[in-house]
């Protein structure tokens, strides 16, 4: 039987910390309270929130230079289900995983689904993946998928996302998520236009096959692996896409996939404005496509993009549903670990958005009192929400401190001895 953290753990770590936390929360409530604001209504929201861990994120990822795996990796989709189990059971924010495909591939997708649902975790969007060649795959995607100049090519990588959605079906996924490596390295290599008609072509018969209650989330990225020109390579091609398929086409937000300099919250709020917004691949990143844990490097940029979707929620924005994914590769911590932050940190800049006083910013700012519109915005981030978050999490069965239990757990020690380390086994990234 392979090691789960028993619950009776937990209970002792919880216990330790409740009269700390109890006093933390009731000095929250009262500052709270001082600001007009309801610490009962942002706990019950906070508890409430979910985002979803990504399968591939739960091995040790890489990068082209080298990868170092950690002891006790997953070997199989199996094994990273349990450790996605896992930072459910102590942080009860991340119900559900979302799939790659091949990387997550089995024979009898029931009996994964079963496995899923006796570890307690569901199943969200299902990736495809045709920015790698599989062993024995017919055609290459070396110089493209859903755009390459080959109709061939092209019908196999279609073919390929028909499968992902087939594959979904079963494990109850609802979105399919579609990110294409497709691109240039030199000018005049391809033509930017018609590989544009060989995307909507090839997208169109894809989402022919989507069922009816599915969606498919268009994911756009600057460069990467292509270095001169990337077919969807912002938002606004995105939409343009979206717009030409139809009202089940959406738009992902991947934070790392915009230069530097781009404001991605307000991406997001033209986004919402057309209805399109698929929901978010949340990470960090300084200079590329990082994929660093979110919140750790630009938590004020995470607080800002959920400050737009807080405001759409209160004012009730029109289509205004959005899917929300962690998508990270840890190369120098434990993968478990950076999930677990990860989550919470977003479930933070969620919560903290929570705590501007809306109303009084808006007067602020239809008085263009900019000072006190920026003002009662920070205040809103410069709360320390964590007994919120803590509380939400004990209320609902989880760790108090979702690290430290994990380590007086020795999970990933067990796991060292549960899983021998299989050569050349990877999590999918690299
Ligand atoms: C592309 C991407 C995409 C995934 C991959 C693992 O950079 O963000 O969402 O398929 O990472
Ligand atoms: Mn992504």
């Amino acid at each position: 039987m392979s090691y789960r953290i028993p619950e009776s753990l937990i209970a002792e770590e919880n216990a330790r910390r409740a009269s700390a936390l109890e006093d933390e929360y009731a000095a929250l409530g009262r500052q709270l309270k001082r600001r007009g604001l309801d610490i009962e209504t942002i706990t019950a929201k906070a508890a409430a929130y979910a985002v979803a861990v990504p399968t591939w994120g739960v091995g040790t990822g890489g990068t082209r230079f080298g990868r170092f795996p950690g002891a006790g990796e997953p070997r199989n989709v199996f094994d990273k289900l349990e450790d996605c189990a896992t930072i459910q059971q102590l942080t009860r924010v991340t119900p559900t995983c979302s799939p790659h495909i091949p990387w997550d591939k089995v024979g009898d997708y029931r009996e994964l689904a079963e496995r899923a649902k006796a570890l307690g975790v569901g199943f969200d969007a299902i990736n495809s993946n045709t920015f790698q060649d599989q062993p024995g795959q017919k055609l290459s995607y070396k110089f493209g998928s859903l755009t390459h100049a080959s109709k061939a090519v092209r019908d196999q990588a279609v073919a390929h996302n028909i499968e992902c959605i087939e594959i979904g079906e079963k494990l109850g996924s609802k979105a399919l998520t579609v990110w294409i490596a497709d691109g240039s390295n030199f000018p005049g290599q391809s033509n930017l236009d018609r590989v544009f008609d060989w995307y909507l072509e090839s997208l169109t018969a894809i989402y022919a096959r989507l069922p009816g209650d599915w969606r498919v989330f268009l994911e756009h990225k600057l460069f990467e692996p292509a270095f001169y020109s990337t077919v969807i390579s912002d938002w606004g091609t995105s939409l343009m896409a979206a717009h030409a398929l139809g009202p089940k086409a959406f738009c992902l937000v991947d934070l790392g996939h915009h230069a530097p300099t781009v404001n991605v919250e307000q991406v997001v709020a033209r986004l919402i404005r057309a209805g399109r917004l698929a929901g978010f691949h949340f990470n960090d990143s300084k200079y590329g496509d990082d994929d660093l844990d979110a919140g750790s490097i630009d938590p004020f940029r995470l607080f800002r993009v959920f400050n737009e979707l807080v405001d759409a929620a209160e004012r009730k924005a029109p289509g205004f549903d959005p899917a929300y994914m962690l998508d990270q590769s840890h190369n120098v911590t434990d993968p478990i670990e950076s999930l677990m932050m990860s989550a919470i940190e977003v479930q933070r800049a969620y919560s903290q958005a929570l705590a501007v006083d809306r109303p009084a910013q808006k007067a602020a700012q239809d008085d263009s009192d900019v000072i006190e519109a920026h003002r009662l915005l920070k205040a809103g981030f410069l709360t320390d929400v964590s007994p919120i978050l803590a509380e939400a999490r004990r209320r609902r069965g989880g760790a108090i401190d979702p690290v430290a239990t994990y380590r007086a757990s020795g999970y990933r020690a067990r796991k060292a001895e549960e899983r021998p380390a299989v050569a050349g086994s990877s999590s999918g990234i690299v």
